[in-house]
């Protein structure tokens, strides 16, 4: 279902930049679950590249019970852009819920008027991809941007709308970084250093899919995923 969105960003990000593989730990690129009627398999692909230090994205193909692409981008240390992020599930026929943003790392009104302003007409022109649906799991203050998309919506609209909308969110974030000059001084790049770790110790500690990963393929191995890969400048809880 969200195959195409998968290729875009793969193709888009191949097309600008010069990217290696970034080594994905042994045993967390892939696994499948088969428990007699409802088997799934993961798959997680990771690049990086002198201006991305870290590129991942995940698809979860669970049939008919579920499918999810989960993604993050992570700019060098250099810059402190937003992240990118992007989780869009399909739970059954009839829940499907989508969200992306660019995560902000910092608060400040010079921070948003630089790298969220930009994204206003679009988020304008994309409205009913914008339910300011209330957050169970996280704070909507503290790494969303009040520009997200986030809906609760249907197959039709993930196609008719959401796919542009999503090209359009990709477009703007990597020409925003093209256009962003690199920091140059240690101490603002330490900033984005801690910022980024905060950003994955916060997710890594609320994430929503942790039950989803110990249901399908155990305990052990979500812990290891979440904590090893997806999140993992995080430690994991006492
Ligand atoms: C919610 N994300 C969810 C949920 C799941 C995932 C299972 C709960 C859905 C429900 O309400 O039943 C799934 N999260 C994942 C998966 C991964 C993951 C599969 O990290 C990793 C492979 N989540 C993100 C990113 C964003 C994000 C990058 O990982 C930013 C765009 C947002 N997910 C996000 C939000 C919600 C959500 C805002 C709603 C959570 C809430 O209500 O607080």
């Amino acid at each position: 279902m969200y195959q195409a969105f998968r290729e875009f960003l793969e193709r888009e990000l191949f097309e600008r930049f010069d990217l290696r593989t970034r080594p994905i730990p042994p045993g967390l690129e892939f696994n499948a679950s088969d428990r007699g009627k409802t088997s799934a398999t993961i798959r997680s692909w990771s690049y990086e590249c002198p201006q991305l230090r870290k590129i991942r994205y995940t698809y979860i193909d669970a049939g008919e019970m579920a499918q999810v692409f989960n993604s993050v981008i992570y700019p060098s240390h250099h810059y402190d852009l937003p992240l990118l992020g992007i989780d869009f599930l399909t739970f059954g026929k009839k829940k499907i819920l989508v969200v992306m943003d660019f995560q902000p790392l910092f608060r400040d009104e010079a921070y948003q008027e630089k790298y969220i302003e930009p994204m206003k007409s679009l988020r304008d022109r994309y409205d009913d991809l914008a339910q300011n649906l209330e957050m169970k799991f996280y704070d909507a203050n503290q790494y969303f941007s009040k520009y997200l998309l986030f809906a609760k919506t249907d197959a039709e609209t993930v196609q008719s709308r959401l796919f542009p909308a999503y090209q359009e969110y990709i477009r703007l974030y990597l020409q925003i970084l093209e256009q962003t000059e690199p920091l140059a001084d240690p101490e603002a790049i330490q900033r984005v250093a801690k910022a980024q770790k905060d950003y994955d110790q916060y997710s890594a500690d609320r994430d929503p899919a942790s039950g989803l990963f110990s249901s399908y393929f155990g305990h052990e191995w979500a812990e290891r995923f979440l904590y090893e890969f997806l999140f993992e400048d995080a430690v994991p809880l006492a």
